[in-house]
């Protein structure tokens, strides 16, 4: 077979899975027209599962301003706030910025859909567990978590711990433990049961903890898959304010795998659709590019290599159709865009197209 006719082949065999979990990734990842910085990125998340970097935000200060003092009431009571992104702009402008969808994008091929926002004041102390028990999509790991730390975050004040290379492992849903997802009473018991066995696998596998240290400013991007959480806080009067972000990417289905049973046909999917069924659902969006130099900052610690890169160009023209894995026509695709991603968390879509300019009509 020729050079080209096996590529013609690696284009056909093009899987239903994020394009860093496909074993053709290498060879796409060198045809892909991504800059030299992003191949980077994507290769760095393809071994370990996560980034973490210093989005260049000029904004970001005020951002973080805004969101500490907007929260302040809410956080004086509770520590988790969900899905502040409807009635606190900066919350949603910064979970739509440019500079992190960007990066999204070029990791995952598909276009990034925020659909849910979490803001902590302090730590969590979360056990471990993969992001996917909560959230999967149809094809399989089309989900990222990106964690913004609002101030600077160490030992003190609970830091965030992972287990790099744990986004390879299977994906374990409740049916693979012997639950019922579909049909459980006492849903924290049996995540109980869903926690303990992660410990005991962590544990067989020999898997090996890293705690990361991040200053006010820098994000985190997990895999669906990664197993994290939160380290204790060793400073009990400590606040540790930061804000998550959990984006699914165009073109598939979307389900709660905590409530689900897969194997008996039975899914939770994620409902919010009533702006699609009451025909409100606004226009299909687009992100828009970041401008020039407010691109992707430079990667710390085990990331890619630092250095100054040409931000502007991060996603040339046409590379989500470059390695997008399903390769399916214009028309199908506006139609699944508008019936899924965009149906389904059309408030998302609205508001930043409004606020932030991340996203724009197309
Ligand atoms: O903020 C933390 O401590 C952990 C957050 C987390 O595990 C999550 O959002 O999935």
């Amino acid at each position: 077979m020729t050079e080209t006719e096996t590529e013609t082949e690696t284009t056909k065999l093009r899987l239903n899975v994020p394009w860093f979990e496909s074993p053709f990734f290498e060879r796409e990842l060198e045809r892909s027209n991504l800059d030299d910085h992003a191949k980077e990125q994507v290769a760095f998340f393809a071994e370990h599962g996560y980034l973490i970097l210093r989005p260049e935000i000029p904004e970001f200060e005020r951002l973080a301003d805004e969101i500490t003092t907007a929260l302040a009431a809410e956080h004086a009571t509770v520590n988790r706030v969900q899905d502040a992104w409807r009635y606190v702009p900066a919350v949603r402008e910064l979970a739509t910025r440019p500079e992190i969808l960007t990066v999204l994008e070029n990791l995952y091929g598909r276009r990034p859909v925020p659909f849910q926002t979490l803001n902590f004041a302090r730590g969590t102390q979360q056990r471990t567990h993969s992001d996917l028990v909560h959230f999967n999509s149809l094809p399989q790991r089309f989900m990222a978590g990106v964690w913004f730390a609002l101030e600077d975050v160490g030992p003190q004040n609970g830091a965030l711990h992972y287990y790099p290379g744990s986004h390879r492992l299977a994906v374990y849903e409740p049916h693979d433990l012997g639950l019922r997802g579909s049909s459980v009473r006492s849903r924290n018991t049996d995540y109980r049961q869903y926690e303990d066995f992660l410990v005991r696998l962590i544990d067989d596998l020999g898997l090996a903890k890293e705690t990361v240290r991040m200053r006010r400013g820098e994000a985190m991007i997990w895999s669906a898959n990664l197993l994290h959480g939160g380290e204790r806080i060793e400073d009990p009067d400590s606040t540790r304010r930061s804000q998550v972000t959990h984006c699914y990417f165009e073109g598939c289905r979307y389900y709660t795998p905590l409530y689900s049973d897969p194997p008996l046909g039975d899914y939770d999917w994620t409902r919010r659709r009533h702006h699609h069924r009451s025909g409100a659902a606004p226009r299909l969006q687009r992100r828009a590019r970041p401008p020039a130099g407010e691109g992707q900052g430079p990667v710390r610690g085990r990331g890619p290599a630092e250095g100054e890169r040409d931000r502007a160009a991060a996603v040339p023209a046409g590379q989500a159709e470059a390695h997008q894995p399903l390769r399916a026509s214009a028309r199908y695709r506006a139609r699944t865009l508008r019936a899924m991603a965009i149906a389904s968390f059309a408030p998302m879509a609205r508001y930043t197209a409004a606020s932030s300019a991340a996203l724009r009509p197309e």
